[in-house]
């Protein structure tokens, strides 16, 4: 059965708007892109100071693969990208993170669904909001569109509308 799932891309090493292109020619194999989001520039929110801006984007992805399966093809691209996994929230060359899998609520700690954070963070919630603004949290109802009024567009600028092409 196909599911929609809502992913956020972002870079901030390397050469990011390559990896993110490449990151979604790469997640056009596990399923059907139906739209992809403006890219945008952002401040680095937590980890190590004096890193770089990222540039983050969001896509949705209807897809028959499992979340499990998506979870795994996620980190296989962001190897294949050349991530190293070592101190949480520093810079890296690629990172995808599943934000919503359909209307899907999971606890478990490899795969939290929906992403923990995402409600709270306007370099996921500006993307979000350019594919679905209506798109509900599927805990609280709250809409990507509200949850961007309520933190505010601070730190993030959309740098390009027509980024894939
Ligand atoms: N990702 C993080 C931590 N901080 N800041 C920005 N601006 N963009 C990100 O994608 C990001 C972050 C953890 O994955
Ligand atoms: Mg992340
Ligand atoms: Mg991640």
């Amino acid at each position: 059965m196909s599911h929609s799932a809502f992913i956020a891309l972002g870079a901030n090493l390397g050469e990011p708007l390559a990896a993110l292109r490449r990151a979604v020619d790469e997640l056009r194999t596990l399923g059907t892109v139906e739209a992809v989001s403006a890219l945008y520039r952002t401040a680095p929110v937590g980890g190590p100071s004096g890193q770089p801006d990222y540039l983050n984007a969001a896509l949705r992805l209807d897809t028959d693969l499992t979340a499990a399966a998506l979870l795994a093809a996620r980190h296989a691209a962001e190897a294949r990208a050349g991530r190293e996994r070592a101190r949480r929230w520093e810079a890296r060359v690629l990172d995808l993170d599943l934000i919503l899998y359909g209307d899907q609520v999971s606890g478990d700690p490899a795969l939290t669904l929906p992403h923990p954070r995402a409600w709270e963070r306007a370099f996921v919630l500006a993307p979000l909001a350019d594919l679905d603004p209506a798109l509900p949290h599927p805990v609280t109802g709250e809409t990507a569109a509200q949850a961007l009024a309520r933190v505010g567009p601070g730190g993030i600028e959309q740098v390009s509308p027509t980024w894939t092409q």
